[in-house]
């Protein structure tokens, strides 16, 4: 029997192997010991981590990486039908969530929007490359509680700053809270456009987002 460690190295490099079949395989093989939410922070996010360092140094190519993310992509819906649905304890909140505007990387927004659904909120993945009016009108149309806000380039981070500000032009930002997360983003940079909070992780969006909400 594998211990988890091994497990976890094993998902990684599936991962870094662009090898869907591999991935699948190591998601079953894990799944007997290790937690959905796991699984998918410390295996794959660890392994897609590897292949972004990978392809700035030039050692992976762009379609590499586009056949890592989805071989990622197939095992996490995988462990997505293994959590629960949340829709027996809907009323933690009400969360809109989506990938900021120009940005297209999607795969942590999902899995954060997943996460935060199957704890109990309920959550309108608005998708990715969303211009900063949809994040509003999404939210005054669901009467929000929050908006989660994904940016994984350095050039789109400014798109959670917008978004907050045009929540200050519509007269919203006190009744909504804004949660901003993605690679680049960090606890000063969330404190320096005024978010509520930042959080690394889908784990700790969930617990950032029951903190700011319950
Ligand atoms: C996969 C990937 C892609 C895929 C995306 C597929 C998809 N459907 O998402 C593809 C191949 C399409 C892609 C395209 C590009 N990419 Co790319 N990509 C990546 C890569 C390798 C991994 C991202 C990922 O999925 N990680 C795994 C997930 C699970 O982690 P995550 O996204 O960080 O999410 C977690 C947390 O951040 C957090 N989180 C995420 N969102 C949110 C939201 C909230 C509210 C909260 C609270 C938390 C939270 O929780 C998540 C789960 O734990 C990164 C490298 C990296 N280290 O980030 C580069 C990276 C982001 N890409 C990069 C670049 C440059 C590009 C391209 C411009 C490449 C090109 N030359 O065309 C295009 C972008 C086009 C565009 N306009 O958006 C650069 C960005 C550099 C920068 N300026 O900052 C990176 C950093 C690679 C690099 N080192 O150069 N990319």
């Amino acid at each position: 029997m594998a211990t988890k460690e091994e497990l976890i190295q094993e998902l990684s490099e599936a991962v870094i192997s662009c090898k869907k079949d591999a991935v699948l395989a190591a998601v079953a093989k894990a799944k007997e010991v290790m937690e959905p939410a796991e699984i998918i922070d410390k295996g794959l996010s660890a392994g897609m981590n590897q292949v972004g360092i990978l392809f700035e140094r030039g050692k992976l190519f762009l379609p590499h990486v586009m056949i890592a993310a989805d071989a990622m992509t197939a095992g996490v819906k995988v462990l997505e039908a293994e959590l629960p649905t949340g829709t027996e304890n809907k009323k933690l909140g009400v969360i809109v969530n989506g990938t900021v505007e120009g940005d297209v990387h999607d795969i942590g927004k999902s899995i954060v929007s997943t996460m935060l659904q199957s704890s109990g909120f309920e959550v309108y993945d608005i998708g990715r490359d969303v211009p900063v009016m949809n994040f509003i009108e999404k939210a005054k149309e669901v009467n929000a509680n929050m908006i989660g806000i994904s940016a994984l380039m350095t050039t789109t981070l400014q798109g959670q700053r917008a978004i907050i500000d045009l929540l200050k032009e519509e007269g919203l930002r006190d009744k909504v809270k804004v949660m901003v997360g993605g690679a680049p983003a960090t606890q000063a940079w969330a404190d320096k456009i005024g978010a509520d909070c930042y959080a690394e992780n889908a784990s700790e969006a969930v617990a950032k987002a029951k903190e700011l909400l319950l």
